[in-house]
Order: structure tokens, then sequence, then C-alpha cells
């Protein structure tokens, strides 16, 4: 029996689909709905209990279905209505749960919303975007140059916050929030368990005060959006840069009945690079600090925290702050143990499970991502064009979009066809088969850990208490729960024998098989066991 108020959430295990590059059942290079289905029983095996599925509606695919068309139909590339309702089925009757991203940010262009609303200023539509007859600010846009756009059909200019054909909607505007909650209630009579909810901290801006996030109305939005009377219990996890624990607090505690978990990109952010383009020297040390940091923060406010450091819009963190060469494997499993044994709803992107690590092309013609193109062009007035794909290797996207593994056939075992992204450089060393077929497995590793979390609810609500000071070359916390205590030891590139103040079980996990816990630890190794019980106090 757990104690949180969110007891229930904590048993999510939530893996991460991105369908363009999960799995292609008819050969036309896309991946698509069937692929996924395909699939369900390979990450049922995992332990996954539910899955955040990137946007599947129709689309022109600007930036890869976050340019939404009609939040009401399929891509036609990923399938039919059919074939969302075969998915959401074939999950529920596997115990599994589904998560779909909600855009409620901005619209494509080609949505007939906007279509409506470019025709002038007396129809239904006019007031559902921001029109102004000159910039009323120099704001910018995350993909790169400006963020009004001059529209000669309506002959204003409008907002997109992200690529020229994502114009930003105007919740100020009573009949977008009403819009938008239909949306919502279409997609829970459909059966779906919950939603992923893009830039909402985006919402509700403030043109006069030049905030383009979190606005004054930013919470009675999100009200609006999920609150119902006596309706289905949501899973709500919002993406949102937020800055402090505070602003995290005004969105997911209990008691604000908004939303059940947050993204903070913090670690996203800090490990491993100065900006998105830019590597930094650093190892996993930076990144034990930022998770232990908002572990008791999110603690100290009872808040349900998110436990991820992958997504579709960053390249593989192990490339960045541990080996992805010789010790990947180390590398791959004891960060899934630093991450994923601490408090939280573990969030795994697809290939984590197999420790891909990130690609690097020799020509800018392998890339697909807006922002990636924008910003090479932008790279490339100040810059060699070569120190500009250096950049772009390390930050770009599509580092995190390459097809999945599935083999190391000629298509990765993703497509029959040619892919519509380049595999990644490294697949027929990294795929799902040899992972399998290797003595050290990341996907066994995972399972075992996921297995022992699902068995020990010490690891999903019992205490932590860190016993590595921010000086040491490694990671070591135990998690209590009546009366039982575990210890979680992490090694670094660390040299010197690690002891403990207690003594342990044999390990139930370690990743180099180990048969006790104290002594010296390969780099990058590490175990999970439990404390022997006289020693637990
Ligand atoms: O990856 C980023 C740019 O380098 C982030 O700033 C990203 O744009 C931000 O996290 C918002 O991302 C979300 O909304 C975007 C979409 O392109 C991303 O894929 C999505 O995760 C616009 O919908
Ligand atoms: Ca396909």
């Amino acid at each position: 029996m757990l104690c949180t108020k969110y007891q229930d959430d904590l048993r999510w295990v939530i893996y991460q689909i991105y369908p363009r590059s999960f799995m292609d059942s008819n050969g036309d290079g896309i991946g698509d709905l069937q692929g996924i289905i395909q699939k369900l029983d390979y990450l049922k095996d995992l332990g996954i209990n539910a899955i955040w599925l990137c946007p599947c509606y129709k689309s022109p695919n600007d930036d890869n279905g976050y340019d939404i068309s009609d939040y009401r139909d399929i891509m036609d590339e990923f399938g039919t209505m059919a074939d969302m309702e075969a998915l959401i089925d074939a999950l529920h009757a596997r115990g599994m749960k589904l998560i779909m991203d909600l855009v409620p940010n901005h619209t494509s262009t080609s949505h007939r919303w906007f279509q409506e609303s470019r025709k002038g200023k007396d129809n239904p539509y006019s007031d559902f975007y921001y029109w102004f007859d000159e910039k009323p600010n120099d704001w910018k846009s995350v993909f790169r140059g400006s963020a009004w756009e001059y529209d000669p059909v309506r002959g204003q200019y409008y907002l997109h916050s992200f690529a020229v054909s994502q114009a930003d909607l105007n919740w100020d505007n009573p009949a977008v929030v009403k819009a938008m909650k239909e949306i919502v209630d279409f997609w829970i009579e459909k059966g779906v368990d919950g939603f992923r909810v893009d830039v909402i901290d985006m919402i509700s801006k403030d043109l006069g005060a030049g905030k383009n996030s979190f606005g004054p109305r930013l919470h009675e939005f999100i009200h609006e959006l999920f609150g119902r009377e006596n309706g289905k219990k949501l899973f709500t996890v919002g993406e949102c840069w937020v800055k402090d624990i505070d602003e995290m607090v005004r969105h997911c505690a209990a008691e604000r009945g908004e939303l059940s978990t947050l993204f903070q990109f913090d670690h996203i952010e800090k490990c491993g690079r100065y900006d998105k383009f830019t590597p930094k020297p650093d190892t996993l040390k930076t990144l034990r600090d930022h998770l232990l940091h908002w572990q008791r923060e999110t603690e100290k406010y009872d808040l349900l925290h998110s436990l991820f450091t992958d997504n579709h819009d960053q390249p593989p963190m192990i490339s960045r702050i541990a080996n992805d060469r010789e010790k990947r494997y180390e590398s791959a499993t004891c960060m899934a143990a630093m991450v994923y044994l601490l408090k939280g709803v573990p969030f795994i992107y697809q290939g984590q499970e197999i420790g891909r690590a990130a690609a690097h092309y020799d020509s800018i013609d392998c890339f697909n991502d807006i922002e990636t193109i924008n910003t090479y062009r932008e790279f490339c007035e100040t810059m060699p064009a070569e120190e500009a794909l250096k950049r772009i290797n390390f930050g770009s996207r599509d580092n995190a979009r390459h097809p999945m593994e599935w083999d190391d056939s000629e298509n990765g075992g993703f497509s029959t066809g040619k892919p519509w992204i380049a595999l990644h450089t490294r697949y027929q060393e990294i795929n799902v088969k040899n992972d399998l077929a290797a003595d050290r497995s990341v996907y066994r590793f995972y399972r075992a850990l996921l297995q022992l979390r699902r068995e020990n609810d010490v690891f999903l609500d019992g205490d932590l208490q860190v016993l590595s000071s921010p000086d040491d070359p490694y990671m070591i916390f135990t998690r209590s729960l009546k009366g039982e205590k575990w210890a979680v030891i992490c090694n670094f590139e660390n040299e010197q024998p690690i002891a403990l103040p207690f003594s342990c079980e044999k390990p139930a996990l370690s990743n180099l098989n180990r048969e006790g816990t104290d002594g010296l630890y390969a780099p990058y190794e590490c175990a999970v066991a439990k404390v022997i019980a006289r020693d637990c106090q």
C-alpha cells in the first residue's frame, strides 16, 4: 500500500514512440500505427505499461506532426482512424495505456481554422490566432527568424512561435478554449488514458508585457482543458520549461487539480552542453547532481516527478556525458539505474532500451528536421560549413529520430522500403537483434530493472537517502519503506574501492554480475541490492 497522493500514478512506466521512426508495416519507409501494433508484445515484455505517442494527427509534416491540420483525424502515412482504434484496443487488451500528444499552442496554417481566419476580420475564426497590422514586438521563433509572418491574404502579421506554418492559437478567445476542450473530449471518448501536452506554458501569453509563456491565464486554461466533473481520471504530463520548483508546484501540486506531472529540462539543458549545439566536457556527476536536486525539490512539495533523459528533441544523453563506445553497455545500464530507480514515473524513449548512441553524418542532406536545416543555414553565415555540420551532428533533433534499429539488415528491420530518413550510422552495431543476442544486453537489464521496480514498492514510494557527496565520482542512494531498505550504487570513472556503511544481500541487479556490494567497481558498473535487515535502521 503506497502512501502518497499519486500512488497509482507511480506505477506508470511509459515508453515514448516517435511513430514516423518506430516500425513501418507497409514498406513505404514511414513508421505507422500498424507497425506499432506489431511491436506491442516487445514492449510489454520489456515491462512497459503505457506508451506516449508523438502526434499522429493529420498534418503536412513541416514539423513532423507538431503542425496539425485536423486534430480529429489520422495522418495518412500513419494509417486510419480504424488503425488508431485497433491500436487502442490492442494496448488495452494487454493491460497497457495510451497517452496522446496534445498540441494546443498552435495549429498548422493548413488547418481549416487558419484558412478561415486569414480570410478576414468578419468570420467566426477571425480571432483564433494573433493578428496585427504591424509586428507588435520582436519575438523570435524557436526555429530561427522572426516569430511574426506577414500573410498577404489577410494583409496582417500572425504569430508563430515555431515554424512559419505553425500559427499560435489565441487562447484569450473563449472559442479556442472550447474547441480544444472538445478535442480532448473526442479523444477521451476514443479511449485514450492521458495526454502529454506540448509547450503547455505557452498557451497563455501576455503580449503587452512581452511574455510569450507562463501568461496570467495559464492555470485557468489548464483547468478548462482537463477539469471534468466525475470524468475518467487522466494522466497528464505537461512539457514545460519550468525554472524553479514554485512554478512546478503551481502546475502539479495535487490540490491544484491541474497536471499529474511535468517534464522539466534542467538536466537536459545543462548536462554535457553549453547550448543545444555546443558540447561541454562533462560526466555523469552533472546528471547525478541535477537529478538529485529535483528529487529533493519535488519530494519537499510531494509532487509526482517524471524521470527521463531522452526524447525526440534531444540527441541521446549517453553520448554527451558517458562512454558510448567501448563502455556503451555499461554506460546505458548505469544511467538507467541512476535515473529509473529514483522516485517518479519513468519515461523511456525508443532505442534507449538497446543503448542507442548519437549518430554522425558527413552531409547536411542526411538531415530532415526544420530546426536543424534553419540552424545550419544560420551557422553557415558565420562559420565554415564543416564547423556548422559538426555542431548539427551534435545537437540535431534528427539524432533522436532515426528509424528504430531492429536488426542489421538493409533497412535495419524498420522497413522493407527506403526509410524516410537515413538510418543511424551505427545501426549494424546497435540494434535490437544484436543486443538480445549479446551476453550483455541493455534490453535485458532494462527488463530486469523494471521488474524489480514492479515487484518492490520501495522503488516507487520509498524514502530516498543519498550516501554519496557531490565530490564523489559515483552515486549511491538508498530507498526505504516499512523497515525494508535497498541500495543503488552507480560508479562513474572512479577507480577507488567503494565501501557501504551496511551489509547487503547479493545484488538483485548488477550490470556486470557482481556478487557483493563492497570493493572495486569497474567504470560505469552498477549494482542494486537489498540491505540486510539488521542494518536497516
Ligand atoms: O527542441 C527544442 C528546440 O531545440 C525545444 O526548444 C522544443 O522546441 C521545445 O521543447 C518544444 O518542443 C515541442 O514543441 C515543438 C516541437 O517541434 C517539438 O518536437 C515538441 O517536443 C513545437 O510543437
Ligand atoms: Ca508505413
